[in-house]
């Protein structure tokens, strides 16, 4: 996979050489261009920015470099860092005003070849060149929460280790990603875990400052493991995410699973439900 990254602070992606992206790039399985926007200005002061039309607070990205820098980037695919055979890029802008980026997200773009991340500051880019853009490529918003950043560059890094901890060999451990939180580490649901968040693990010391780890893991019962693992996960999202609760089908969920949700304050209803 070829990643190209377009910002105004290069340095900031320091932390792509380190640990299994970095290793993965090294052999390279990952390839990664950061770019930065200022080679696409013009002017003695390499100018990004400027005053909103309409007024209001702060500064708003000048169309003109990015225009050209995306056009630089996407138009190299035989002259660029790695020939990935991909023609035309997926072009990825980080915005609190985007789609929620997900799991579901990650597995997707794992399986592209080529994405291009443009990294926006101040109160943005012209809304023009995401539209301009449109006309050659596929360009999506995204958003990795809600709360707002300075820029685009650590919501950039954050997708990053998403996508590419999927992508073969990366991981070393290839259940690790499966049965994750969230538990579509194919994109598909139909896990048993799946919807769910993860509950605590332990490893040695088997008793740490007095407190034990809990005996069913030493038990050796695998289905006594697993049936409590199911219990921790849906007490612990029971407890910390409830709309995760809301969405979790009715008929997926056993009666020992309403038991432990009706414990966790969660009177689901319904009489049709599994055995
Ligand atoms: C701020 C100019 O998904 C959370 C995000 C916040 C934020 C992002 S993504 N980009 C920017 C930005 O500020 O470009």
């Amino acid at each position: 996979m070829r990643i190209d990254i377009i910002t105004i602070f290069p340095e900031y992606f320091g932390p792509l050489n380190v640990s299994l992206i970095g290793k993965a790039a090294s052999r390279g399985d990952i390839t990664f261009a950061v770019r930065d926007l200022r080679e696409w200005t013009h002017d003695v002061h390499r100018t990004v920015d400027d005053s909103p039309f309409g007024g209001g607070p702060g500064m708003v990205m000048k169309p003109e470099p990015w225009g050209q820098a995306i056009d630089a980037v996407a138009g190299s695919a035989e002259t660029g860092p790695a020939d990935t055979g991909a023609t035309t890029p997926l072009l990825l802008i980080p915005t609190p005003a985007g789609v929620p980026f997900t799991q579901r997200h990650a597995a997707r773009y794992s399986a592209e070849r080529w994405l291009i991340f443009a990294c926006g500051r101040y109160e943005g880019i012209d809304g023009r060149v995401a539209e301009d853009a449109r006309a050659r490529m596929r360009v999506e918003e995204v958003s990795i929460g809600d709360y707002v950043l300075a820029g685009g560059e650590p919501a950039v890094l954050v997708m990053i280790e998403a996508i590419c901890r999927l992508l073969p060999g990366v991981l070393g451990n290839a259940e690790s990603a499966a049965d994750d939180s969230f538990g579509f580490g194919d994109g598909l649901t139909g896990d048993r875990m799946a919807g769910l968040v993860e509950g605590p693990s332990y490893t040695r010391p088997r008793v740490w400052r007095d407190r034990d780890v809990p005996p069913v893991l030493l038990s050796g019962d695998h289905a006594a493991i697993t049936r409590w693992r199911r219990d921790s996960a849906l007490r612990r999202t029971a407890q910390n995410r409830p709309d995760l609760v809301e969405r979790l089908l009715v008929g997926e969920l056993d009666k020992h699973d309403l038991a432990v949700l009706a414990e966790a304050g969660f009177p689901v209803s319904g009489e049709d439900v599994a055995d």
